[in-house]
């Protein structure tokens, strides 16, 4: 849940990456860790991986941003394992969930996986009571370097087809390309969401 404290001005949020197995999420917060800046806001990036290099828990990035509206803010990202086996512990990391990225894989044969994985996310919001409707989130369609990767209009039909829809990216996160868009956007429809609410509340 988010943390926001009028008194000192600070507001800490929680943003998973989720997704399918091996479409980038962890690539995703490597690369955030990676291109920070300054040793004050640059957390460490702690990763429970198995041998094999894949996510088996989580991965979790605290990022300590500067202040942004005069708050203090601190983004906590957190991936999830993608594989189908680990439902439980992606449905411990949503706990609390602020915001999400949904990193789809843009290979043509993981649109499935994609559609599926989508479904699953909504599927775990609603069993921790939570609503995809209330929950700022954006697409990202990664791999796009890769040669058989499906059209951006495709994934948003496949993806995005509902009434209200939300903001997409493309990557290649591991090129570091689109990684820091997809976070600046999330990151301001957080800070909206939660600077702005909570202004009205006190107001
Ligand atoms: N070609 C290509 N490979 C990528 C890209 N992003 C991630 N990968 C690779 O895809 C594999 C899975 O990435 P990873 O971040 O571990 O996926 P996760 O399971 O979603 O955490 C790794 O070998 C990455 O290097 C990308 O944009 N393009
Ligand atoms: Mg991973």
């Amino acid at each position: 849940m988010a943390i926001i404290n009028q008194a000192t001005k600070e507001l800490q949020v929680k943003v998973v990456y989720y997704g399918p197995a091996m479409g980038g999420k962890t690539t995703n917060l490597v690369k955030v860790h990676e291109n920070i800046q300054t040793a004050q806001e640059k957390g460490k990036l702690v990763s429970l991986a198995t041998s094999s290099d894949r996510t088996l828990f989580f991965d979790f990035l605290p990022i300590e941003a500067v202040a942004i509206k005069g708050f203090k803010t601190k983004f906590q990202l957190y991936t999830v394992p993608g594989q189908v086996i680990y439902n439980t512990t992606r449905q411990l990391v949503l706990r609390g969930v602020d915001g999400i990225v949904f990193v789809a894989d843009s290979q043509y044969e993981k649109m499935q996986e994609n559609v599926e994985s989508f479904s699953n996310l909504e599927d775990n919001l609603r069993t921790l009571k939570m609503n995809m409707a209330d929950i700022p989130y954006v697409l990202q369609y990664n791999k796009r370097d890769l040669p058989n990767v499906a059209p951006a209009e495709y994934m948003e039909f496949l993806l995005n087809n509902r009434d209200v829809q939300v903001p997409y990216f493309t990557a290649s996160a591991s090129k570091c390309e689109g990684v820091f868009e997809t976070l600046n956007m999330i990151t301001r429809m957080l800070l909206h969401k939660f600077i702005n609410q909570s202004g009205r509340k006190s107001a």
